[in-house]
């Protein structure tokens, strides 16, 4: 029975796995929830994942949730190669390192603020222009500073993509949409070249295509 991989288009929690699923070659049943149709809040889901949130796999009975709890469950029963997390301890330790930056200050500090101004206040209400400006500052310093992590590499750990860059990659993905959908923002032209080329690898791998969110093609 393939692992049934529950998934929500535009959620980057839920990209980065799906991008991992395809990466390692597991076979994946997918299920896709409607967020407007609150598909998550319905109690065939809620039975699976009390907190009501994608990613969540079922993997022959085991359920699981926490994108980055199943990262590191598809790596090792995957066994590799390709692996998630390459390497040796302190390759592997790198990896885990990049993927809790990302999360607490790229995303928390940077993009979160960006898109709860512009995309979750009630109809009408003005972006609060400081804490943009705040974390637009955030984010270009860590935007340096990943590129500063590529180094020259392809990937952020050298030739092959690994957790990293797919939990990176749907952050940059977010930065260059909202960008290109809200000039306000200033996000526009804000990646640096190094990490530009990096999401044209990233977008080039031969099974991105199917993963990008649909409603984001118009
Ligand atoms: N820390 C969780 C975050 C998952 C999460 O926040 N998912 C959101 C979509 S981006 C969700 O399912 N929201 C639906 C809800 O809260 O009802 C992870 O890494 O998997």
């Amino acid at each position: 029975m393939p692992l049934v991989f529950h998934h929500g288009h535009g959620s980057p929690y839920s990209w980065r796995v799906w991008l991992a699923l395809e990466f390692l070659g597991v076979p994946y049943e997918l299920k896709v929830l409607s967020f407007s149709a609150k598909d998550q809040m319905k109690p065939e889901f809620l039975a699976l994942n009390p907190r009501h949130h994608v990613p969540t796999i079922v993997d022959d009975g085991f359920v699981l949730w926490e994108s980055l709890a199943i990262l590191e469950y598809l790596d090792e029963r995957a066994g590799g190669p390709p692996r998630l997390y390459p390497g040796t301890a302190r390759e592997r330790a790198r990896i885990r390192r990049l993927i809790r930056e990302d999360e607490e200050y790229l995303d928390r500090e940077g993009l979160t603020p960006v898109y709860d101004e512009f995309y979750r206040k009630p109809e009408g209400a003005a972006p609060d222009e400081a804490r943009v400006a705040e974390a637009r500052r955030r984010l270009a310093q860590e935007l340096d500073w990943f590129a500063g992590e590529l180094g020259g590499r392809p990937f952020l750990a050298g030739e092959a993509p690994t957790a990293a860059d797919f939990v990176l990659y749907p952050e940059i993905a977010y930065v260059k949409r909202i960008g290109g959908k809200k000039p306000a923002t200033q996000l526009g032209g804000m990646l640096p070249p190094a990490l530009a080329a990096w999401a044209g690898r990233i977008e080039s791998l031969p099974f991105f295509d199917k993963t990008f969110p649909p409603h984001w093609r118009s």
